[in-house]
């Protein structure tokens, strides 16, 4: 038996794969991480599951006929990979000549691997800019209201997208630490492009050790580690903007507002001010008001707010506020909340987000380059927001309005999607389902028959990271990774690159695509741009042949203290010298350009407006359960769900679907009993779990189990989106709504 083993990388982290007589057997943590994800347990039964994709596939009734409708419901014609390229190439031929690259939809979102060469989503879209362009995404299902938000209010998104204060000026200095949606460390086992290290709780052990006290604010006291020792406040699922407001009409009538701050460094206060004392609109948002929309005692906003004022206060906020109705809500008012606490720029101080998102937000790292490809320029410059895709799919020459813009949808004729899971990932998917059958083709690249690949009439199987060379590393990660490919590709699979390059070539445009590179040559391409890119900061790194064959380097770690990044820090001195980006170079707690917009759905200054659902809609009646769908524990989204971890997490046979005792009695249900959800978009089964750690009137349920509607139209795995809504956050950001989701549950019996 020979045993060889490679360096390997996944969002989860980074591994070591082990091999005997070329097959995986065993995936090993890497030795300098502290807290592996026991995700990579699941990996080596993935690489060879029932599940693979092994050849090229055509649906047979497109195949016969071109039909659209039976997608999802068709069986599967394997065919040569000469036979698919052929079908994929005529396809992309004729509709490009029919309709131009309006009708081609490329934007495929996804989180696609670690491995940043092989990213399926930028080679897909690489591939369709340099053919002559193809309808895009804007934004992301993760942060997308706030990607659009943020930049009028503080001219720029990078508290999302880049760095925010660290954690190492957090332990300096911070004495409470303020936690909308709490630290879950589930969440803390996955970083985009890959983790070398996880730190999240090792950050989190070494704050509590510092002194700092915690409060978390969520709906579900499990986003508070037990190590934090944290205070735990239960809110009402969206109603957070309402309990900030809450604050800050106790900080304002107490006069426990920084006016200085306020006037230095913000504009729109006045405006503000005005609506949070009622003279606006002739109502106070005291806290008494704010308790009864979020379900928290007056005495305990007005208390946090005092609190807050007395001390320095990180106030930081998970994404998964703004992926609701009005998610551009809760954080503009947590900005203008910390900026009447006057702390924005100070070391440990102010608002920031996504700390207990994901792991190595907030990490302490060396201004560095990261491994990078890009798609390049979409000659079509064609995009729709990201999570619009249902809308566009059947509303056809619409018009609706994004950020400021009217814009009109496209008359998509083809599909294309490699590196993303649309029917795990957007909302309301039986509309999507309907939607889906509008083109006249879907070509679809994955590694794994998911509930996609089975809606796609021309499916082709995609090789895993394990299966060839690539480069990985988070640009929030301090170390750098080798890809090394561990096993040959499973059954006919092949590279995204290399199924490209051929259509391509059939296209005749594949130097546009290719650059004159091959795999390798992409490599130290990639390479060469981390090397020189590190060079310039004085750092010496190896070159691409030593890296490769070494599988990964470390950065030289920045010194505490001296190196602590603080958000704003430069503009808190002076304002004058270092603008924001913004119209009037500072914070706008009101601004002139949404106020321009005129949109009812994002008024120009932070305000409480109610979700389309919540436990104060009149739809609660019927569906009188708030059902928070959070990431899982036990596999990033809908990867890995039919792996070991995630089915020994299931209950009855499907997702888990968490209940607090209060609402679980009333239905009469235990735990391990097979629940129906359901509301007027749709149903799937669940198995229940009793959870004291939710507030009542909350149902809580991990999303990613693979989509699986039976022909009675039940879904039966526990997906929730079947049930979340499919509206944009506003007409300015046009985010997902997915937290904004009431339901009501049954027991089910078969
Ligand atoms: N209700 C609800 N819905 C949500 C959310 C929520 O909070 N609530 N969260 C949203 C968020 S934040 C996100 S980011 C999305 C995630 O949505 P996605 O990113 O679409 O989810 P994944 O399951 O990661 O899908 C990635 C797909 O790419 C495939 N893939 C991986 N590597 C390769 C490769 O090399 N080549 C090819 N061809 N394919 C590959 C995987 O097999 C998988 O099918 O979900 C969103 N959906
Ligand atoms: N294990 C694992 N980790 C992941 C991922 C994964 O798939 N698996 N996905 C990654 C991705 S793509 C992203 S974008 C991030 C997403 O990061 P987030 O969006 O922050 O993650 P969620 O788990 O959706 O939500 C965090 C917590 O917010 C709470 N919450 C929900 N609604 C509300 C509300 O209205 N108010 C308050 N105060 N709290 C609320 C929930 O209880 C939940 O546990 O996670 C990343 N981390
Ligand atoms: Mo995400």
């Amino acid at each position: 038996m020979t045993i060889r083993r490679f360096q390997q990388l996944a969002h989860w982290g980074a591994f070591t794969a082990v091999v005997e007589d070329g097959r995986l057997v065993r995936c090993e943590p890497f030795a300098r991480d502290p807290a592996p994800s026991k995700m990579l347990d699941s990996m080596p039964a993935m690489a060879y599951s029932p599940t693979r994709i092994l050849k090229p596939a055509i649906r047979r009734s497109w195949l016969a006929a071109r039909d659209r409708t039976l997608r999802g419901a068709d069986d599967y014609i394997e065919v040569s990979w000469d036979e698919a390229l052929k079908l994929v190439a005529d396809e992309l031929g004729r509709v490009r000549a029919e309709r131009g690259a309006s009708g081609i939809f490329g934007g495929s979102y996804g989180w696609s691997s670690a491995g940043r060469f092989h990213h399926a989503r930028t080679q897909v879209r690489r591939f369709l800019f340099s053919a002559g362009g193809c309808v895009d995404q804007a934004g992301n299902y993760s942060w997308g209201a706030a990607q659009f938000l943020l930049p009028h209010v503080i001219g720029t998104h990078a508290p999302v997208s880049g760095r925010v204060t660290d954690w190492a000026s957090v332990v300096a200095h911070t004495r409470l630490m303020i936690c909308f949606g709490g630290l879950a460390l589930k969440n803390g086992q996955v970083t985009s492009g890959g983790a070398g290290a996880h730190t999240m709780e090792q950050w989190l052990a070494r704050a509590r050790a510092a002194g700092i006290e915690f409060v978390v604010i969520s709906p579900n006291r499990n986003d508070a580690p037990a190590l934090l020792d944290a205070q735990w406040i239960g809110v009402r699922p969206n109603t957070d903007t309402a309990l900030m407001l809450g604050m800050a009409h106790t900080l304002i009538s107490e006069n426990r507002h920084d006016r200085a701050f306020l006037q230095s460094h913000c504009i729109g206060f006045a405006a503000l001010e005005n609506y949070v004392s009622g003279a606006a609109d002739g109502v106070p948002k005291t806290a008494a008001w704010a308790a009864a929309i979020c379900g928290v005692e007056a005495e305990t906003i007005s208390t946090l707010a005092r609190r807050a004022a007395s001390m320095r206060t990180m106030m930081t906020l998970t994404w998964s506020l703004q992926r609701a109705h009005h998610g551009e809500q809760p954080y503009w008012m947590a900005i203008a909340l910390a900026a009447m606490l006057g702390q924005i720029g100070l070391p440990g101080g102010g608002f920031a987000f996504g700390h207990g998102s994901m792991n190595a937000v907030g990490e302490p790292r060396a201004d560095f380059p990261s491994p990078e490809f890009g798609a390049g320029l979409n000659p079509a410059s064609q995009a729709i927001p990201v999570a619009r895709l249902t809308d566009m799919l059947e509303q056809p020459g619409a018009q609706y309005q994004f950020n400021g813009g009217r814009h009109t949808y496209p008359d998509i004729d083809l599909i294309y999607w490699a590196g993303g899971n649309p029917f795990h990932h957007h909302q309301d998917l039986n509309r999507l389902a309907r939607a889906w059958a509008k083109p006249a083709t879907v070509v679809v690249h994955d590694s794994w028959w998911t509930a996609t690949a089975k809606r796609a009439d021309i499916v082709l199987p995609a090789t895993t990271p394990l299966e060839r060379d690539d480069i990985g590393g988070s640009s929030r990660d301090n170390f750098m990774f080798a890809m090394q490919r561990a096993i040959a590709p499973v059954g006919q699979s092949r590279d995204d690159f290399d199924i490209f390059r051929e259509l391509a070539a059939r296209a005749g445009h594949e130097h546009a695509y290719t650059e004159g590179r091959n795999t390798r040559e992409w490599l130290q391409e990639i390479w060469k741009h981390v090397r020189d890119g590190a060079a310039t900061k004085g750092a010496t790194l190896p070159a691409f042949d030593a890296f490769f064959a070494q599988g990964w380097v470390e950065l030289p770690p920045p010194a505490p203290g001296r190196d602590d990044y603080v958000l704003f820090d430069a503009f808190r001195i002076a304002p004058d010298a270092h603008p924001l980006h913004t119209p009037s170079g500072k914070i706008e707690l009101f601004s002139d350009t949404i106020a321009a917009f005129d949109y009812a759905d994002c008024p120009p200054h932070p305000a409480w407006l109610p979700p389309a659902e919540w436990l104060g809609a009149e739809a609660a009646r019927k569906h009188p359960l708030h059902l928070i769908t959070i990431q899982p524990p036990d596999r990033l989204h809908s990867q890995m769900d039919p792996g070991p971890l995630a089915q020994a997490n299931k209950v009855a046979g499907r997702e888990r679907l968490g209940l607090n005792p209060v609402d679980a009695a009333a239905r009469q249900l235990v735990d391990g009993d097979t629940v129906r959800l359901y509301n007027n978009r749709g149903a799937c089964l669940a198995g229940v779990v009793i959870d004291t750690a939710l507030i009542e009137g909350v149902a809580a349920m991990a999303t990613g189990a693979w989509l699986d509607i039976a022909a009675d139209g039940l879904e039966r795995n526990g997906n929730p989106n079947v049930l979340s809504v499919d509206i944009g956050t506003s007409q300015l950001a046009q985010g997902p709504s997915a937290l904004s989701v009431l339901v009501q549950v049954e027991k089910w019996s078969a």
